[in-house]
């Protein structure tokens, strides 16, 4: 049986409506510093909380979970991926784990699109440019981009967010094309004119845009590879917005260096934050820092469905965003 108000110890600073309303539900412990918490904090807080409302920032291994108390049942993950969270080694002890789908998936498909067009059409370079005092009027040969509308997107990953882009890019008239475990359902591919392809590596081959929207688990860990990177056309750019795990950032920088690549959108790295320092110095890669969900509606949804996740719970009721190891 749940405890009338759980101890809930909430790893970083949430909006105020999130953090208020936690406190009038439970016995609730914010960080007010903000500071991510240390291995030791972790290890520390999950020795005495009933629930750990985490983030991103929190890398909670099968040794974390070794060492929590008998008295942590729920993490009730702030976000939607859950890489960071060992999902089997928390079920094997009865902790429960869950998050935050469906809320960010529109805002991560308006930034997906921003960083396409932001790199096709060279904005940032532009931006700087008037910034640095370099324009010295428009010219006919200066800044040219690329042209959005007719080219061929391939997206890796077909699940919420990949169907939001689709949505999106079909407004945009470009040709929609996908890799994913299974095809999506008839209404669907109509609906976007989707092409379906079951090998990853002949889509690359075919592509001016592809962008990443699967889950980082074991099998997506540098999916795409430095081999598979090689496969796509030297015009085509890579958008990420998923997980930097799933592309090999070492082989993505040297491509794009050379000029085997023409762009890349990132918003997501192998390391955050830590950029590998030749992307940092290619004006062909647009960097931004996971902003992916960052709206203010987002995050307060996101908030409101960690609350919703532990109140259920606590009402001895399964919570509605259950992560379990078999969905992996
Ligand atoms: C979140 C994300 O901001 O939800 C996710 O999976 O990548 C981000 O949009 C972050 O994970 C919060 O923990």
């Amino acid at each position: 049986m749940a405890p009338r108000k759980p101890k809930v110890i909430v790893t970083r600073r949430l909006p105020d409506s999130v953090e208020t309303r936690m406190r009038e539900l439970f016995d609730a412990e914010l960080n007010v510093s903000d500071e991510p918490m240390s291995r030791k904090a972790l290890i520390e807080a999950m020795g005495r909380c009933d629930v750990l409302a985490s983030t991103i920032t929190d890398r909670i291994d099968a040794g974390l979970i070794e060492k929590a108390g008998e008295r942590l049942k729920l993490i009730a993950n702030f976000g939607a991926g859950v890489d960071h969270i060992d999902v089997a080694a928390a079920a094997a002890r009865g902790i429960l784990v869950t998050n935050t789908p469906g809320v960010l998936t529109e805002d991560t498909a308006d930034l997906t699109m921003t960083l396409m067009m932001v790199t096709l059409r060279r904005v940032i370079e532009g931006s700087n440019a008037v910034q640095s005092g370099e324009f010295a009027g428009w010219a006919p040969t200066w800044m040219l981009g690329r042209r959005i509308t007719g080219k061929r997107l391939g997206i890796i990953g077909m699940g919420r967010i990949g169907t939001a882009v689709a949505r999106r890019a079909k407004a945009f008239g470009l040709q929609i094309h996908y890799h994913n475990r299974k095809p999506v359902s008839s209404r669907v591919a109509e609906e976007l004119g989707a092409t379906y392809w079951d090998s990853l590596d002949q889509m690359l081959a075919r592509m001016d845009i592809i962008s990443v929207h699967s889950p980082h688990t074991p099998a997506t860990y540098h999916l795409l590879s430095g081999r598979r990177l090689k496969l796509m056309p030297k015009h085509a750019i890579l958008i990420n917005t998923a997980r930097g795990e799933i592309i090999d950032e070492v082989a993505l920088a040297d491509l794009l260096a050379s000029g085997d690549l023409a762009g890349a959108g990132l918003d997501v790295f192998e390391q955050e934050p830590r950029v590998n320092p030749k992307l940092l110095k290619n004006p062909n890669a647009v960097l931004l820092p996971h902003m992916g969900s960052a709206t203010v509606e987002a995050r307060v949804e996101m908030g409101e469905k960690v609350i919703i996740n532990i109140k259920v719970w606590m009402d001895g009721e399964k919570p509605p965003d259950r992560v379990l190891p078999q969905m992996l």
